[in-house]
């Protein structure tokens, strides 16, 4: 029997999972759709079949014919279709960030710990790209000996204008911050942030590129250039320094061109080429476990722990001094740090 989906928010990421889930993901059928936009909506849909555009989220949370809902509607949204989600009782997977501050992931956190079982997964879909989960399996065994430290870049080639500075930590470096949490096991106690003189190719009054140092509770150093409107393409890289050696995620194997006395290979445009392996892997996992009956990928509590960072990520930024994360206590239902063992 296929896994019945709805998917909320038809804008670039919502297109991108009902094309995937529509083309291929084994077992899932995109049933409805939904998006204020409503020619959005129709186009994210067109030639893939019998797929009904819903007037309202709420039609796709309560359809009797959807098993399960993908939220990837604005940022500010999420927390209200989570828990209509917890609700119906049926299984959401939310793009990243779960909610835009960790209150409101606290508050979807303790209406699933209520429920006593957990039906949300949260899009870091990093932890299924073949590069970072190499790294991680290579780590595990011994290959460089203890982590010291992450030194991480990620580059976007163009923001919109004014983009929130905030935005590079709660948007962008909440991927770094959520990979770090996975790959290492443990928390992550201290945020700083340092600005760079701003690129004058930046349009309005985002500052970019900044830099961020964040510290585990073992220790273990974390570094993450994030440059939104570096130009000339995405570039995502990543290397982990051991005690006696390193594992470096670069672009995935591509293919190298020679000609006219020059060597080179092509730079991805955004993040839906780069990690489309990626995207496709987690939703097949999704759905996989939607049909086990098993909550599978980041946890609403890894989405919380992620937000609270880039809260004391945006608190160093504003105020130039180095900030503590404040986490909860993490409740019964979340007792391992990652579900990815
Ligand atoms: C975007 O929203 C994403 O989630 C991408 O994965 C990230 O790399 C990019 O920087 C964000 O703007």
């Amino acid at each position: 029997m296929d896994v019945r989906i709805g998917v909320i928010g038809t804008g670039i990421m919502g297109a991108d999972h009902v094309r995937t889930l529509a083309t291929s993901v084994r077992c899932a059928q995109v049933v409805a759709v939904c998006d204020l936009d409503q020619e959005r909506a129709r186009a994210a849909v067109a030639g893939l079949g019998d797929i009904r555009i819903a007037e309202k989220p709420t039609d796709v949370v309560a359809a009797e014919d959807v098993d399960a809902v993908v939220v990837a509607s604005h940022d500010d949204t999420h927390e209200e279709l989570v828990l209509a989600c917890l609700d119906a009782g049926k299984p959401v997977l939310c793009e990243k960030p779960l909610t835009p501050t960790p209150d409101g992931s606290l508050r979807i956190v303790a209406a699933e710990s209520a429920l006593g079982r957990r039906l949300v997964s949260v899009g870091f879909m990093r932890r299924y790209d073949p590069g970072y989960v190499a790294v991680k399996n290579a780590l595990r065994q011994g290959a460089v000996d203890a982590p010291l430290m992450f030194h991480c870049v990620h580059r976007n080639a163009h923001a919109r204008p004014n983009l929130p500075s905030s935005a590079l930590i709660s948007g962008s470096a909440i991927h770094e911050i959520d990979v770090a949490r996975w790959l290492f096991e443990e928390e992550i106690t201290r945020v700083t942030v340092h600005r760079s003189r701003p690129s004058g190719r930046v349009v309005g009054d985002t500052s970019d590129p900044l830099l961020l140092v964040m510290e585990t509770a073992s220790g273990v150093l974390v570094d993450v250039e994030v440059f939104v409107n570096a130009q000339y393409g995405y570039d995502v890289r990543a290397e982990l320094v051991g005690e006696s050696g390193t594992l470096s995620v670069d672009d995935p194997e591509a293919v190298v061109l020679r000609t006219a006395r020059a060597r080179s290979t092509r730079v991805f445009q955004d993040w839906r080429d780069r990690f489309a392996d990626a995207y496709r892997l987690e939703l097949q996992d999704w759905v996989a476990g939607v049909a086990a009956g098993e909550q599978r990928g980041a946890t609403a509590w890894d989405g919380y722990a992620a937000a609270a960072v880039a809260q004391a990520g945006v608190q160093a930024l504003e105020t130039g001094t180095p900030s503590r994360v404040h986490l909860e206590p993490r409740p019964r239902l979340y007792q391992r740090l990652t579900d990815q063992d």
